[in-house]
């Protein structure tokens, strides 16, 4: 039986949207601990990490093109500890976002655990920017580049430098609005990406299957990284970039059941809650209703 230890990361300025930071409280207030706790699991909530609570609403431009890089960094080099002692005592993390900059220390700090890490990135965005191709200077929009060696030297090397993931260890799922900048660094790296019109045209069911043959083939431990703008808008508005022509809910809830029923699934985060943004909850709701699916069996 698996051991859940979940974790808040109330992170907002890795983007210049005020609100993600109030997304772990609003994926808890849909009773999922309860829920966890109750049907399957020993699940331990350590709470959120303290370091957004100290800092202002301003977001100042630092470090040249980079927003708020001080602060992110200092919240990622945290994560990636907590996360690393997590993972090191045997449990699985369920990180609870915060915007997609956070995914920059939890997989530094899951990779601390594997050889080689394989990353399920189930987003709108291929968050594949450098400070030098991204047009925004948001710190959300570079994490799985970083991830993979490439940024500003002090996010690459949190926990120290290395390629956290490889490139051949990753799959992107979802993703429909990249920047030039993104589309060399995919196709140079050699990422396999799906589309929603690949998902479309294949069925969800068939992508799922060749991602999880494609990644087991080498991987010791998956991490999904799910950003919740990758849903169509008109089920999930509460995300700070939404973008048109998503993947349904229905097509969403299918993936986590097949990576259930794999159990391949060793790390997971769910970000980009926007609760300032949502509608009745609805994102919320489709979070917490995703969460239950991937945690089942
Ligand atoms: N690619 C753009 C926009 C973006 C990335 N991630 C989100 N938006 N959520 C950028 O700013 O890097
Ligand atoms: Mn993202
Ligand atoms: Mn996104």
């Amino acid at each position: 039986m698996r051991k859940i230890t979940v974790i808040g990361v109330p992170m907002w300025l890795g983007q210049t949207c005020f609100g993600t930071q109030l997304g772990p409280g609003a994926i808890r207030a849909t009773g999922l601990n309860e829920y966890l706790q109750s049907t399957y699991f020993d699940v331990v909530d350590a709470g959120d990490l303290p370091f957004i609570t100290q800092l202002s609403t301003e977001t100042p431009v630092a470090d040249g093109t980079i927003r708020n890089f001080e602060a992110v960094l200092q919240g990622t080099i945290c994560l990636h500890e907590k996360i690393s002692a997590i993972v090191a005592n045997g449990r699985f993390p369920l990180i609870l976002g915060g915007d997609h900059s956070i995914a920059i220390g939890s997989i530094a700090g899951i990779a601390r655990h594997y050889h080689n890490l394989g990353v399920i990135w189930y987003d709108a965005h291929a968050d594949s920017n450098t400070p030098e191709t991204s047009p925004s200077g948001n710190i959300q929009g570079m994490p799985l580049a970083a991830s993979l060696g490439f940024g500003h030297p002090r996010l690459t090397g949190i926990g120290g430098y290395r390629k956290k993931v490889k490139a051949e260890n990753i799959v992107l799922l979802g993703v429909r609005d990249l920047d030039p900048g993104e589309r060399l660094f995919i196709r140079d790296q050699g990422i396999k990406i799906f589309s929603p019109e690949d998902i479309y045209h294949k069925g969800i069911g068939s992508i799922i299957e060749e991602t999880i043959a494609y990644l087991t083939k080498r991987c010791d431990g998956i991490h999904l990284s799910f950003d919740l703008d990758v849903i169509d808008p008109c089920e999930a508005c509460g995300v700070g970039t939404p973008v048109a022509d998503g993947v349904a809910m229905k097509n969403n809830l299918e993936a986590m059941s097949l990576l259930a029923q794999h159990n391949i699934i060793t790390s997971a985060e769910f970000v980009e809650l926007n609760p300032l943004l949502d509608k009745d909850g609805q994102t919320a709701a489709a979070a917490s209703a995703l969460i239950r699916t991937l945690l089942k069996n």
